[in-house]
């Protein structure tokens, strides 16, 4: 996968194209959504299982995010919503952020940018593993999470952030103190969970690839300043502090984004 890539510089996203030649594509990610012009529909109930059993899990500083994983196979798994039938396996969970509180999301609504991102990387269980997945265009489903700044730490995200200064170094893994409760990360309850914008796009790093269907909720949620500037201590390959890791947001082209209606 894309390893040779940054967010500045010679290295920076208007770069990707030369390299990963996908990152040029009409289908790319993020986007930014204009709420005046989503088509509102009303989809099968999206559904996350396994989410509620609490598993061990680590993250892992692989120097353009925190990464983190559940140590076993098949935790979590979502369907429902625009994967119909499908049933798509989590994989992996990862945050973008940006160097100040006024910017860091990927996807923006409206041109308003969010501090944070989190992504929750699932692939389609038919294609028996994420590599194979990244050949199909229905191959992947990301859940994709906004965050604003609250005066107080949000204490579901603290197991994460406390060991963030152990992670400093890229390639250092560090397992998480409690089992963790993906429930606890997810949208906290049903009912906003069905108040989403979908649409289909890409890995937003390269290789860019155009194999997802993006899943973004409207509901908020929230993390002190302080939580959110300690991500902005990791650092990149090169030593440097990773204070940003967003790429800009592509042209729509196409695309029509569906907004589902609880
Ligand atoms: C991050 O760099 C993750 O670390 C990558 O995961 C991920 O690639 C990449 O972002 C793109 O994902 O949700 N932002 S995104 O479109 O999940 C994949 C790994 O390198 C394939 C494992
Ligand atoms: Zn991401």
């Amino acid at each position: 996968l894309g390893e040779d890539f940054g967010y500045d510089g010679n290295h920076g996203p208007s770069h990707w194209g030369e390299e990963y030649h996908a990152c040029i594509g009409k289908h790319q990610s993020p986007i930014n959504i204009e709420e005046h012009n989503v088509k509102n529909v009303s989809l099968p109930p999206l559904k996350l299982f396994g989410i509620d059993n609490p598993s061990l899990s680590f993250v892992a500083n692989n120097g353009h995010t925190v990464m983190l994983k559940i140590n076993e196979s098949k935790a979590a798994m979502l369907s429902g919503g625009p994967l119909e039938n499908d049933v798509y396996v989590f994989e992996q969970l990862h945050f973008h952020w940006g160097e100040n509180d006024y910017e860091g999301s990927e996807d923006l609504i409206n041109n308003h940018s969010f501090p944070m991102e989190m992504h929750a990387v699932f692939y389609k269980e038919d294609y028996k593993s994420i590599n194979e997945a990244l050949n199909h265009p229905d191959g992947l489903a990301i859940l994709a999470y906004l965050y604003e700044v609250s005066p107080n730490p949000n204490p579901m995200y603290e197991p994460i952030v406390q060991v963030l200064p152990e992670i400093e170094t890229v390639g250092n893994e560090k397992a998480l103190r409690e089992p963790l409760l993906l429930g606890r990360l997810f949208v906290p309850d049903t009912a906003t969970m069905q108040d989403y914008f979908t649409y289909n796009g890409s890995l937003t790093t390269p290789p860019c690839l155009e194999v997802a269907i993006w899943i973004d909720f409207k509901d908020h949620q929230r993390l002190s300043h302080e939580q959110l500037a300690a991500f902005r201590d990791l650092r990149t390959q090169e030593g440097n502090k990773l204070t940003h890791n967003f790429r800009p947001v592509q042209p729509l082209e196409d695309r029509i984004v569906l907004h589902n209606i609880p």
